[in-house]
């Protein structure tokens, strides 16, 4: 039976927890952990992954599959060395339900302006200011993949005008979508609160930039504009969200993702007081529910059954 390697490396990921996860599931299968317990390469048969170094997945002459332990891959796809097996990302509801919550949470929290009132309640002031529906917010959801999709469905229910963006034409119940490089001005035009769920691909890297960011509706309900990137870090072009919070372009962001992880000390977004810092845990990846979900994989792909949730090397995600 071939072997799983586990290769992690950050903060907050303990390979010990993923690996005790995965022996309590499958006690017959090895589970090894890079760097120290590797044994025989050539037994490894899968690595699951987040951040490997560059050029470690290439020492695995009969790896079978790679398992990204989160559901973005670019960790990987950057590796000019990796190895052309099929690479597999998370979809798991554990995933999924967090990230909707990281979603709702910052919506709500520009929407209903909690930060003013923080700041009110530091000053002891006792004011109340007019507040719109959800139904007279317009809300666009960056990336209608599975992370997208769900936040978008769970928002609507709340009442908020829901649109999605993907690179592909979709249709989705009570959701308005726009697709592709042409209707990406047109959904920028309607959208109050951007929520930015895109992968990291050569095409999306730099998106969220002062240029695409001046598109944004800023005379609607809200009166503002507002940004929540959870996708990553290298969409967001950090100097030019601080000049459009500068210039009035944007009234506040949400921000979980940076182009540099950790944050550096000395980036002027620590202290603005219209940006909310989250140290990239918007979907944590929790080895208790996602031990399982790779199990599963392994099961069905050594049953002969074609794998989940491959991602497509030509596109990047
Ligand atoms: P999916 O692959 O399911 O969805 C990606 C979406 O992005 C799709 O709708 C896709 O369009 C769209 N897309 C991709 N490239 C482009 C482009 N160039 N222009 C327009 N749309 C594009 O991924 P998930 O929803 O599962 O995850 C999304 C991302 O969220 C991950 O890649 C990861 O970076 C990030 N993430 C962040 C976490 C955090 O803690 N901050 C946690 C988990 C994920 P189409 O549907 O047409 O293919
Ligand atoms: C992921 C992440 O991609 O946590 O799952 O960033």
């Amino acid at each position: 039976m071939s072997a799983i390697l586990l290769a992690m490396t950050g903060a907050g990921w303990d390979p010990a927890e993923w690996q005790a996860r995965f022996s309590a599931l499958a006690p017959r299968r090895e589970v090894r952990i890079w760097p120290d317990r590797v044994g025989d390469p050539a037994e490894i048969g899968y690595v699951c992954a987040w951040k490997p170094p560059p050029g470690l997945l290439a020492q695995f002459p009969h790896l079978k599959a790679i398992f990204s332990l989160g559901a973005g891959v670019d960790h990987l796809t950057g590796d000019p060395l990796l190895p052309e097996v099929p690479l597999v990302r998370v979809v798991d509801r554990d995933l999924t339900a967090r990230m909707t919550e990281h979603v709702v949470l910052h919506v709500l929290l520009h929407h209903r302006r909690l930060r003013l009132y923080e700041r009110q309640q530091r000053e002891k002031i006792w004011h109340e200011h007019a507040q719109p529906a959800a139904s007279e917010v317009a809300v666009g959801i960056l990336g209608l993949g599975v992370l997208g999709r769900d936040a978008a469905e769970v928002l609507a229910r709340i009442g908020f005008r829901v649109a999605g963006f993907g690179r592909s034409e979709k249709s989705v119940p009570g959701i308005e979508t726009f697709h592709g490089k042409a209707g990406l001005d047109a959904f920028l035009a309607r959208t109050e609160i951007l929520v930015c769920l895109l992968p990291h691909t050569r095409a999306t890297e730099g998106m969220l930039n002062l240029r695409l960011l001046r598109k944004l509706k800023r005379d609607g309900a809200l009166g503002g504009a507002y940004l929540i990137n959870a996708g990553r870090g290298k969409l967001q072009v950090d100097v030019d969200i601080l000049a459009a919070l500068e210039e009035g372009t944007l009234a506040g962001a949400s921000l979980d993702v940076f182009p540099t992880e950790p944050l550096p000390r000395e980036s002027p977004m620590w202290g603005h007081p219209n940006v909310i810092i989250t140290p990239h845990n918007a979907g944590v990846s929790d080895p208790r529910a996602l031990a399982k979900n790779v199990l599963t994989q392994i099961e069905r792909f050594e049953r002969g059954l074609p794998l989940e949730h491959v991602v497509d090397p030509a596109a990047g995600y």
